[in-house]
Parts: structure tokens; sequence; C-alpha cells
């Protein structure tokens, strides 16, 4: 049996009850076997697949917070602080029913390859709670986002461990939890990202998740001789990343025709409507369904099934395992050849090799949306340095990074001899920074 495969067997092992971990492990020690067998003897004395795959640490906590009614309630909180070889923890905070240890863990690790490919010096981290802002007032946010950074603030520090936002965390709930941070440990430092821009916040954070995706997804038409405008996209998702992944593709003159949430998914012909959305969701914190209400023309579908839209490119920006088998067979039969991962780990396993061999070119998430983290890393030196740059600044940093992680990844899947699979190119080019820093360190 080979390293990578007794590795991930150990994983399964060790680690029940998490399969979102171990789908996450299992991908990226597929793609690393070639690496490994060139030089196993080294890695095997070394233990380096063991401890990639365990975390530093993890930080699991109670928090206990008052609801509107005067109830006490009690959520689980976490910090998964996985890989710091090569900087500070970094990754965002989670706040949904579904978080549990499995979700973060993978989350985690994903954040390690990701980071990496950024080529700056941030390492891999990811943390959050079941909290479920949804239907919750201000003050509630307030009051929970209060008690989890009370316990979190222990652990976390602008060298130590930087948070930031996810899903169901923004804007607000950054402000909440540096305010509290604030507070306890009376340093007004750079300890968390995605700050507003009047405490510390940088331009384009924002928009930098959804941009990123599409600069990357300019990069990869561009490699097969083909350009955005005229191209008919679907996104999934109506959240941060979406938003702004539909604002930058329209922008650069391709169609979008969808966005969606939990509930269901609005198809417009007409291409989405970007004032209608962002009130909807950025102003009002309301229903997807609205949009179909508002915007002659438009079509609301309840439940699960974007994929049935036909389209040349499709964007999964909602959630892990949110594009399954069936659905990539639908989008290979609609003639679909770009599938570009905007939030993390959001196609299945047996849906990307599907992808992979029947023509669709798949871009993985932790090299598609790595601009968000980019960009906390860029707010990161700006407070370092006490300054900060303009949005133009800011937007062609983010350019470039994209541009250059496209080129990693492409560089690195030749090499191998597999050109096209960027999956294989994203875990590689990841990786080899990671065990080069790690090999350096000692055992550690
Ligand atoms: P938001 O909370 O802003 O939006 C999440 C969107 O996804 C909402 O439309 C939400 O719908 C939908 N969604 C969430 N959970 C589910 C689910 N279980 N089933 C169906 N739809 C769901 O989060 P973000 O936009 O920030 O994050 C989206 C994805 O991008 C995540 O995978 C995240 O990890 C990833 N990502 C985010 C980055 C960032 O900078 N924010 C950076 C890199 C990756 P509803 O409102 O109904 O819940
Ligand atoms: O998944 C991700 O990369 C994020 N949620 C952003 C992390 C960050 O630190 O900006």
């Amino acid at each position: 049996m080979s390293y990578t495969e007794e590795i991930y067997d150990r994983v399964v092992a060790q680690n029940p009850g998490e399969p979102e971990f171990h789908q996450a492990v299992k991908e990226v020690l597929e793609s690393l076997k070639v690496v490994i067998d060139r030089n196993e003897e080294l890695y095997r004395s070394q233990a380096i697949l063991e401890r990639l795959v365990e975390p530093e640490r993890i930080i699991s906590f109670r928090v206990p917070w008052v609801d509107d009614q005067g109830t006490v309630q009690v959520n689980k909180g976490y910090r998964v602080q996985f890989n710091s070889a090569i900087g500070p923890y970094k990754g965002g905070l989670r706040f949904h029913p579904s978080v549990n240890q499995s979700i973060l863990k993978f989350l985690g690790f994903e954040q390690i390859f990701k980071n990496s490919l950024t080529g700056l010096p941030i390492g891999g981290g990811k943390g959050g709670s079941n909290f479920d802002p949804k239907g919750k007032s201000d003050r509630e946010v307030m009051a929970f986002c209060q008690s989890f950074m009370t316990e979190l603030s222990k652990y976390i520090g602008a060298d130590t461990d930087v948070p930031a936002g996810d899903i169901g965390v923004g804007g607000r709930e950054i402000g909440f939890l540096f305010g509290q941070y604030k507070r306890l440990r009376d340093l007004y430092e750079g300890v968390l990202t995605g700050k507003g821009l009047t405490y510390g916040g940088s331009l384009i954070r924002t928009q930098a998740t959804g941009y990123g995706v599409v600069y990357i997804l300019d990069e990869i038409l561009k490699a097969h001789n083909d350009t955005l405008a005229g191209k008919t996209v679907c996104v999934t998702g109506s959240g941060n990343v979406a938003i702004y992944a539909v604002e930058k593709a329209s922008q650069l003159g391709a169609k979008v025709v969808s966005v969606s949430d939990s509930n269901g998914y609005v198809c417009d012909p007409n291409g989405i409507n970007l004032d209608v959305l962002k009130d909807i969701k950025e102003v009002k914190r309301g229903r997807i369904k609205e949009y179909a209400e508002r915007v002659p023309g438009s079509v609301y579908t309840e439940g699960k099934g974007v994929w049935n839209i036909k389209c040349d490119i499709y964007l999964p920006c909602a959630t892990q395992n949110e594009l399954p088998l069936e659905g990539v067979k639908v989008l290979a039969a609609n003639g679909c050849r770009y599938i570009v991962e905007g939030a993390n780990m959001p196609t299945t396993l047996d849906a990307t090799q599907y992808a992979q061999e029947n023509g669709i070119c798949f871009m993985p998430g932790k090299a598609a949306n790595a601009g968000g983290v980019a960009t906390s890393a860029l707010e990161m030196s700006q407070n370092s340095m006490r300054l900060s740059w303009s949005a133009e600044e800011v937007d062609e940093k983010l350019h470039n990074i994209m541009i250059n992680i496209f080129a990693k990844v492409d560089d690195a899947a030749k090499r191998y001899g597999m050109e096209d699979n960027y999956v294989v190119g994203a875990n590689i080019a990841g990786f080899e920074k990671v065990v080069n820093a790690m090999l350096a360190q000692g055992i550690c």
C-alpha cells in the first residue's frame, strides 16, 4: 500500500464520523501521490503526511448568550488551528446550524493549501459555531458575537491567528467581534480581517472572493483560446461570494442567468439585476424568492437544481457538496465547458471526476476562491504598516495574485504530466511550499 493510501486509511480510522474531512483529505492525498512517490523515504522518515493531516490544535468551547425573550441559549464554538508552517493561522469563521468539527476540519485543511497558493505568509485555520444568524435581531447577533469572542480572544492575535468571515459571518459580525476583542485584550490590532473601512478594513475585501473567481476564470479561458464575453454563466448562492462573482462576470461581458439560496433558485434570462440582488441580500437580508417577485421575466423554482439551466460556465458559490454527480451530468449534456468553484468543496468527488472525464474544465475552490483570503492578507499588511491602499491598488494586487495562482496550478499540472488537471495542479503547488517549510522547521 502506498504512503498516501496508508495515511488516508489512518485518517478514516482515527477521525470517525467526519465525512467532510475524509473527503477533503482523500482528494488532496490522491493528487499528492505522484509527488510523495518520488521522495517517499524522506517524507516517511519525517512523518510529513501524519503531521499534515493532524491539526496543530483544536479549541472547542461553550458559547452562552441571552436571546430577546430573555432565554439563555448555548451554542458550540470552535477554532481549528491546522498548520502554521508558512505563517499565522488564517481562515474564516462560519456561523451556520450545520457547523461541526468535521466541517471545520475540512475547511481548515483546504485552507492550508489555498493560503500557500496565494504566495503570502499565512497558515491554515478555520472556526465557527452552530449558531444560526438567520432571523436573529442585531442585538442577539451582538450578544452571541461578544460571548464567542470572550472565549476565542484567548487564542488569537495579529501574529498568532487572524480569523475573518465565511458563511453567516460578514461585516456586521466582524464589527461586533472586533469590538469585543479590543475591549478584552486592550489591543487595537489587525486580529480580524474583513473589518469595516472606518476601523482598519481594506478596500476590495468585500468584493475580493467573487472578483478573484472571475479573474482566474478569465485566465482559464485565455489558456483555452476562449473569452468570457457573450458567455452564459450560472452562479449558485446569493451571499458574499456569489454577489461579487455576478458583478465581475457581468462587467466582463458575460450574462449571468442564475442565483440561489438554500430554499430555491432564480433564473433570469435577461441577466441578473445586481441592484435588486444586493438590495434583497445585503440590505434587507431577505430570501432569493423575492427577486422573482420584483424582476419581470425571472422565474423562481423551489429546491435544488440550478444545474438544469443551460450554461457555458458554472460557478458554484454556496456551500460544500452542493453539486452532485446528477447535476454535473446535466451540465455536461447541456454543453457546459467550465466549472470554477467559488465555494469550498461545492462539488462531490464523483462529480468532479465525471466533469474532468467529460470535457469540462474544472478549477477547484482552493485555487479559485483564494482571492478572498489573499486580500485578507493584504489587509493584514496594511494594518501592520498603519496605512491603507486605494481600491485600484488592492484590486490590481488581487488580480495579479489570481494570475499567479493560475500560473502555479497550470505549471504543477504540466510538470507532472497532467496538463489541464487543475485539481492535481492546485494540490501539488499548494503542498510544495508547505512541505518545504515543514521540513526546514524540524519535527514540530
Ligand atoms: P454567505 O453567508 O454570504 O452566503 C452563503 C450563500 O450560500 C447563501 O446564499 C446561502 O443561502 C447559501 N448556502 C449556505 N449554506 C447552504 C446550504 N447548506 N444549502 C444551500 N445553500 C446554502 O457566505 P459566503 O458567500 O461568504 O460563502 C459561500 C461559500 O464561499 C462558502 O463555501 C465559503 O466557505 C466560501 N468562501 C467564502 C469566502 C469569503 O471571503 N466570504 C472566501 C472563500 C470561500 P441561505 O441564505 O439560504 O443560507
Ligand atoms: O474560505 C476562505 O478562504 C474564507 N472564508 C476567507 C478567509 C479569510 O481569512 O479571509
